[in-house]
Parts: C-alpha cells; sequence; structure tokens
C-alpha cells in the first residue's frame, strides 16, 4: 500500500455555531476556532474538519450554501479565514472544509436565475419538471419530510430537494454543473486546505427516468434512499472529481457515504478509490429503522457487531473513519452505553475500543470531555429541522408531546449541538451572550475546565490515547496493523487484536458493571493503556477487568 500523509493523524470536528463564540453575539465563529487552536493542538489533533462556514441562510445550520466563494458574516469573513488557515499551517495542522454540493440553498443566484427562467441555462443547473396528468414526476419522500418536489412560485413547474425545501438539489448530469463544482473546489485548494468532507455524496446520482416506487409510510410516498438502490454510475462523477482536483492537491477527502454497495468499497476507499476514506456509520445505524418511535435500543453487542463487521468487511481495503458521533447523531457516549451505566469509566472504556480500530480516528467537538445528550424539554428549545420533522412524525402517529420529547433526547442531532462547555462559567464559557441555543443544564459538572489538570479525566484520557497512538512504540502497528477480534462471541466483552508485522496489540473493554475474567491468548506484556487504577492479572494469564475497565495490553 502506498502511505499517504494522512495515515495515522488524528481529526477533530468543529461545528462552528456551537464551539467557541469570539465577540459575544452567542454565536460560535472563526476567531473563535483561531481562539482554541492551541488547545486542539496541545491535545494532539493534526486534521481539523470545520462543518460549513460559507454564506448561508442556515435553514440547515450551514448545509444550505448560498454562496461557495464566501464566509457567512455571523462567523466571520474570508480574510478571518485566511487566517485560520496560516495559523493552521503555522502549527503543522490540516483544515479540511465541507463540501456540500448535492444541492445549494434557494437562495443561491443560480437557483433565483432558474426560478426566474426554468427553460434557460440555470434551470438546467437543477430537476425541474412540470406534473403530468396531475402526477409528480415521482412519489419520493424528502430526507426531511413531504416530497421531494416544491413548485416554483408563478410557474406550473415544480424542483427536486432531497433534503428540505430550502435546498434544491443540483444537477450532476449537467457538465456545466460538475465543472463549477470543481472550479470552486479548486479556489479554495489554492487558499491552502488540505481537503474536504464530502456531504450526503452519495444522493448526486439519481435514478432517472424519475419512477415511483412501492409507499413505505401511510403518506403514499417512499424514502428517497429507496432510489439509491436502484441509481447506477455515480463512480464516473466521483472519478472525474478526483482526477480533475483531488489528484492534483494530494488531497485527504472523507466521504459521507452511507448505502454503498459491497462491490463499491474498493471503488470508495481502495489504494486507487474515489476518496481518502469514508466514514463508518454502521454504529450509527445500528438499530435505526423507520420512525423514531420504531428504533431499537443499542445494546454493547449490537455495537460490538457493528463495528467488527465493518471492520472485516473494509480489511485492507481502505480507512475507515471512526466516530462515536457527530453534528448529525446524538452524543455518542448516551448511544452506546446502556442507560445508567453513564460514568467516566464507561466514556474511557468506549473511547477505547472506537479509537484503535483501524481506520483514521475523528473526534467530534466535546467528545473529549464526555460531553452527554441535552434535557430538551419542550420542542421549541431546538432550531433543527430535522428533529422538528421527526417529532411532527411522532406526534402523527399518536405520540405524546411528553413521549415525544422523550424521544428526541434519545436521537436528536440537537444533542450534539448544543454548546462546547469550555467552563463552568456563565455560558459554560462559550460566550458572554446567551447562546443561539441551550447550554447542556450539565455544564457545572461537565466542562474542560475542571477536566483541564486533573489526570483521571475524560479528557486527560482522550490525550493519553492521542498520546498512545502517535507514540512511534506502537504507531506503525496502530495504523497498519491488521485488526481481528478476540472472543467474540463473549457477552459485553469488545475485544481485538491489532496486529502488526512484529508486534501485536490487544484492546480489551468489559462493557458491563460486573466484573468479567478473560483468559489472554499468551502471556501479557505491558499494559501501555488502562481506563483503571490497576490491572489483575494471574500466573494463568487470565485478566479480571472490572466493570467497564477497558485496557491495552502489548502480547
Ligand atoms: O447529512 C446527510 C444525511 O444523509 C443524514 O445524516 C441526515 O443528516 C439525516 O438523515 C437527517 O437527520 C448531511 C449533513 O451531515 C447534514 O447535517 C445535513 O443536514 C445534510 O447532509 C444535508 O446537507
Ligand atoms: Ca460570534
Amino acid at each position: 500500500m502506498t502511505k499517504k500523509w494522512w495515515m495515522g493523524k488524528v481529526a477533530y470536528q468543529i461545528w462552528p455555531k456551537s464551539f467557541a463564540d469570539s465577540n459575544g453575539d452567542g454565536i460560535g465563529d472563526l476567531e473563535g476556532i483561531i481562539g482554541k487552536l492551541d488547545y486542539l493542538k496541545d491535545l494532539g489533533i493534526d486534521i481539523i474538519w470545520i462543518s460549513p462556514v460559507y454564506k448561508s441562510p442556515l435553514v440547515d445550520q450551514g448545509y444550505d450554501i448560498s454562496d461557495y466563494y464566501d464566509i457567512n458574516p455571523l462567523f466571520g469573513d474570508m480574510d478571518t479565514m485566511d487566517r485560520l488557515l496560516a495559523e493552521a499551517k503555522k502549527r503543522d495542522m490540516y483544515i479540511v472544509m465541507d463540501l456540500v454540493v448535492n444541492h445549494c440553498s434557494d437562495e443561491h443566484e443560480w437557483f433565483k436565475k432558474a426560478c426566474a427562467d426554468p427553460d434557460g441555462e440555470y434551470g438546467k443547473y437543477f430537476y425541474i419538471a412540470e406534473k403530468k396528468d396531475g402526477k409528480l414526476p415521482c412519489n419520493w419522500r424528502s430526507y426531511f419530510g413531504g416530497s421531494v418536489w416544491e413548485p416554483i412560485p408563478g410557474t406550473n413547474k415544480y424542483y427536486f430537494h432531497a433534503f428540505h425545501k430550502k435546498q434544491p438539489d443540483l444537477n450532476w448530469e449537467n457538465p456545466k454543473v460538475r465543472e463549477e463544482v470543481y472550479k470552486m473546489m479548486n479556489w479554495w485548494f489554492e487558499r491552502g486546505i488540505a481537503g474536504f468532507r464530502i456531504d450526503a455524496i452519495i444522493n448526486i446520482k439519481k435514478k432517472l427516468p424519475f419512477c415511483d416506487y412501492e409507499p413505505d409510510r401511510d403518506d403514499g410516498m417512499v424514502s428517497v434512499v429507496r432510489m439509491l438502490e436502484d441509481a447506477e454510475g455515480i463512480g464516473e462523477f466521483l472519478e472525474e472529481m478526483k482526477h480533475e482536483i483531488f489528484d492534483k492537491y494530494d488531497a485527504f477527502t472523507v466521504g459521507e457515504v452511507f448505502n454503498e454497495k459491497d462491490s463499491e468499497l474498493r471503488e470508495f476507499i481502495g489504494e486507487n478509490g474515489h476518496f481518502s476514506s469514508k466514514f463508518d456509520f454502521a454504529p450509527e445505524m445500528c438499530g435505526k429503522g423507520g420512525a423514531w418511535y420504531e428504533h431499537e435500543t443499542v445494546t454493547p453487542e449490537m455495537y460490538k457487531n457493528a463495528i467488527f463487521d465493518s471492520q472485516l468487511r473494509v480489511a485492507d481495503i481502505g480507512f475507515l473513519s471512526n466516530i462515536i458521533e457527530n453534528h448529525d447523531e446524538p452524543r455518542g457516549v448516551c448511544r452506546y452505553i446502556p442507560e445508567g451505566d453513564l460514568s467516566d469509566t464507561s466514556k474511557k472504556a468506549l473511547a477505547t475500543v472506537y479509537f484503535f480500530l483501524r481506520g483514521i480516528p475523528f473526534i467530534y467537538q466535546g467528545q473529549e470531555i464526555g460531553m452527554e445528550n441535552c434535557p430538551f424539554e419542550n420542542i421549541d428549545q431546538l432550531d433543527d429541522i430535522s428533529s422538528k420533522d421527526e417529532y411532527k412524525v411522532c406526534r402523527d402517529a399518536g405520540y405524546s408531546e411528553e413521549e415525544s420529547m422523550k424521544l428526541l433526547r434519545i436521537y436528536s442531532r440537537e444533542n450534539a449541538r448544543t454548546p462546547v462547555q469550555w467552563s463552568d462559567e456563565e455560558n459554560a464559557g462559550f460566550s458572554t451572550h446567551e447562546p443561539w441555543i441551550m447550554v447542556n443544564p450539565n455544564y457545572k459538572e461537565i466542562n474542560l475546565a475542571k477536566q483541564k489538570d486533573d489526570s483521571n479525566s475524560v479528557y486527560a484520557f482522550y490525550k493519553k490515547m492521542i498520546a498512545l497512538y502517535k507514540n512511534p512504540a506502537y504507531h506503525e502497528t496502530l495504523t497498519f496493523g491488521r485488526f481481528e477480534p478476540y472472543q467474540r462471541e463473549t457477552k459485553n466483552l469488545i475485544a481485538y487484536f491489532r496486529k502488526g508485522e512484529n508486534q501485536t496489540l490487544l484492546v480489551l473493554a468489559n462493557f458491563q458493571n460486573e466484573p468479567q475474567t478473560v483468559v489472554l491468548p499468551e502471556e501479557a506484556g505491558n499494559v501501555i493503556l488502562n481506563n483503571c487504577a490497576s490491572v489483575d492479572v494471574d500466573d494463568d494469564s487470565r485478566i479480571t477487568l472490572a466493570g467497564y475497565q477497558a485496557v491495552i495490553i502489548e502480547l
């Protein structure tokens, strides 16, 4: 395998609106990010992915871009962006931007021109169609609810949106659109970014011509996801993008790829794949299906199977990007640790398990201090379009307000979007002003200031993990070493090997409150990571792990 600069690096996701507010308007911004670069460097971060900061009406918090060449004034301006790039570079850190090109905002000038003249040049930048015999071109339901078709006022025409109606899909079949996108990407690389996280990319290829599918709900519609099964040929677009742009800049690219077919894995992230990496969403998808009230609670066994299956499926084909949460998911500690078992120890156990999987570890802002879901009490405390839609789906299905709010506290992506808890000062040290969204009331207990100098804190443990990962004595094995499950059938034990050329490391985590004794495959060597004060190994190479104890042993 050809070694690439990004292999063995540690990445961190910033969701700017809630990261750090520098000017006291209650909204995080670029200057706030610059102010935290030393903090991130000290933690051990190499690559920083910043969720969208482009000009945007923020209907979907920046994933609705109205100008790809400018910065949302709420977040700063282009000069500040350039300074951020320069300051990151000074610290040997890499900035990765978010590439949102399945759709733009309905306030983008392309779309305004398309609406003004749907049959003209810009009309072809989008999917615009008329009803036939009183019927829309297809019965697909958008990700955020309602039909994918929305009328263009003053005409008999409709436009297609896979997400919100203020996010019209760009027509990738039109070479002009692709040319515009590459031009813009090029412009950003020339400014000094290291790569892109590529948003919702699987959706750029539609199943055409549009057709109806069997409805999956009483509304007569079917999730737009259904068409992905039949959409063929996305690879041609992605190869073009790679050859035109990514190769030229030796970029680090990570695809937000769901639903790829097994046979496509190598094409996506193999040695010469479309992208450097793709997120492993298998744990995120665990237990999910249909509406929120139809989801199943994730058990440690389900979690283990999800990550192990992904690891085995990918093996050495390429590098997954491993996460326990992001801005679209609730906090990982609340999702993968059974309710009632949440503690600093269990948070560290989960961290150990995911961080040392083969791939690129991503940390989402606040994860390193063990931030938890937010106890929202009513729907008005939330701003997220997806949460509002899912809440409505629950209410329409007869769930009470209380039941629906309970589901929201479990599944809403707003859980990960509350301000980062820097200290126990007002507004958790995030801002001097009341933040745009509530601060999690647990900020007095969970905050960075409290954890920074406490060697037993979740934060200190993350720092330790990163240092271990980068320790030259283990870095090769932790980066390239083979993943192999150990005692996979043992309940509530999550254990695996990382096997390098001349080194074997064993990651062991006891995912329950009761102690658990495990026979080691061979005599234990050094214990190189431990989330408890001691470790109990007997003469017969049996290790007894305390509740939620996690260790890494050199064999
Ligand atoms: O997400 C795409 C996506 O398919 C989902 O994760 C989606 O967020 C979920 O189904 C809704 O709850 C990306 C971004 O990460 C997300 O924040 C944006 O809302 C979406 O694209 C549209 O740009
Ligand atoms: Ca601000």
